[in-house]
């Protein structure tokens, strides 16, 4: 079926976070439990994901496109309309703390991202030793990293499942829903030809 022809709302959300923080990881387990479409890998994942919202059924196309690093430039209209930011920490990497500390305050002050709800997730809860949810939100200091934005921080384990619904629960409740989704829609079909046309791996 067509994008075009889906009347429901569509937001997307943005999947960042470093390499091997578990964002591929946790787009299979989310494609498993309430994926409707898939679109195939292309140097990046996309899932279109079905949900309720404000009593609507509303779609979520989540974007991982971690490997685009290069094409940051040519996102820049494409994160205007991203719903939600959801940062992937792998909580149980102590040494690429700081690393991921660095990309996510790069994230909150790119200016296309102003003010979108962010939510952390505290990645590989199920490893022994890895940092709470409260430990990550004090290490990177949200508070203050985070002035006018809605963000949270969810603890979870991509591989066994645990706190990823709670997490899809919290992107559902604090994206915001566009005033125009037909535009979203056209912008999702063109980035996805422009990505198709332009990715060289
Ligand atoms: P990325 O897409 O952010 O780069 P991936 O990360 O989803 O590819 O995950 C990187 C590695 O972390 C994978 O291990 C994956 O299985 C593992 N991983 C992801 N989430 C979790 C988790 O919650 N707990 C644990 N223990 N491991 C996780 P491999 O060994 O396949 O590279
Ligand atoms: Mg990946």
């Amino acid at each position: 079926m067509g994008l075009r022809g889906s009347k429901q709302p569509q937001v997307h959300v943005l999947l960042l976070g470093l390499d091997n923080a578990g964002k591929s990881t946790l787009l299979y387990k989310l494609k498993h439990n309430a994926c409707v479409t898939t679109v195939p890998t292309i140097g990046f994942n996309v899932e279109m994901l079905e949900a309720r919202k404000n009593r609507k059924n509303i779609s979520l196309t989540v974007w991982d496109v971690g490997g685009q690093r290069k094409m940051r430039e040519h996102w820049k209209s494409f994160h205007q309309d991203a719903a939600a930011v959801v940062f992937v920490v792998d909580s149980s990497d102590r040494e690429r703390l700081e690393e991921a500390r660095r990309e996510l305050e790069n994230t909150v002050r790119s200016e296309q991202l102003s003010g979108r709800p962010l939510i952390v997730l505290a990645n590989k809860q199920d490893v022994n030793g890895a940092l709470t949810a409260t430990e990550i939100k004090e290490r990177f200091n949200l508070k203050r990293a985070c002035p006018g934005r809605d963000w949270f921080v969810q603890p979870c384990s991509a591989s066994t499942g645990f706190g990823v619904e709670e997490a899809f629960r919290q992107v559902v409740q604090m994206a915001k829903l566009p005033s125009d989704s037909g535009a979203i829609r056209d912008n999702i079909k063109e980035t996805v030809h422009y990505l198709r046309t332009n990715s060289r791996h």
